[in-house]
């Protein structure tokens, strides 16, 4: 049972660097420039919290099947109603904390921080 022991082990340990692997990039910061996602489902945005550097672009995507909008506490974007599979995009340039909900459900509430 020694050689079936061994190749566990090793399976064990790839799955552990894999997992690390995907930790480290859920954890490291987004690159300028690069783009970021979010999704709007079941009344709720995700990630609750984003951040990205100086000069990302944001996409939202409404993955639920109700309109719903994305819109900054302090009108630094607005989106439209978004529609099933519709996406608004913004550009962040300046650094901060930017609240957002939805204008149709103000309940629904989330926030982009943006670092340089
Ligand atoms: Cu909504």
């Amino acid at each position: 049972m020694h050689n079936m022991d061994a190749m566990m082990w090793r399976r064990f340990l790839g799955a552990a660097l894999v997992g690390a692997a995907l930790a480290a990039g859920g954890l490291a910061p987004v690159m300028a420039g690069a783009d970021a996602t979010a999704k709007i489902d079941n009344f709720t945005f995700e990630p609750a919290t984003l951040t990205v550097k100086v000069g990302t672009t944001v996409t939202w995507t409404n993955e639920d099947d109700i309109p719903h909008t994305v819109v900054a506490t302090d009108r630094t974007f607005r989106s439209k109603a978004l529609d099933t599979d519709d996406k608004f995009s913004f550009t962040f340039t300046t650094p901060g904390s930017y609240e957002y909900f939805c204008s149709l459900h103000p309940h629904m509430k989330a926030t982009v921080t943006v670092v340089q």
